[in-house]
């Protein structure tokens, strides 16, 4: 039972982020820590590889839209989110549509997409 509400948290943040991203970002409320409570601090190069497809880019924001599989470094199931990027090539270089894996980890409460790689097919 605990997992429906889980759900709707996450779903809760990613709205949060994408419609008030820099208010979210600047001072993110409690609610964005307690909706990811088993999160697992990893190595950049033990962290999963998650599938997702880029919905939407916002260059300004910084914030990449994907609609993603379940992370397993989150606890978090399929939904489709914004994820900070810190990575100005990495906005440049995405566009909607395009199939991708990525590493994400929370830091100081935002989910960052830290790498991504393109699935060989
Ligand atoms: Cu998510």
């Amino acid at each position: 039972m605990k997992q429906p509400i889980t759900n709707l948290l996450s779903v809760g943040i990613a709205t949060l982020l994408l419609l008030n991203s820099h208010q979210a970002l600047a001072n993110p409320p409690t609610s964005v820590k307690l909706g990811h409570q088993s999160i697992v601090q990893l190595a950049d190069a033990d962290l999963p590889w998650t599938k997702g497809k880029v919905v939407k880019i916002s260059q300004k924001r910084g914030i990449v839209t994907i609609a993603h599989e379940e992370i397993s470094n989150l606890q978090m199931p399929s939904m489709t989110m914004g994820f900070m990027t810190k990575e100005k090539a990495t906005l440049e270089d995405l566009k909607a549509g395009d199939m991708i894996e990525f590493q994400t980890e929370e830091q100081d409460g935002k989910l960052v997409l830290l790498h991504y790689r393109r699935p060989k097919s």
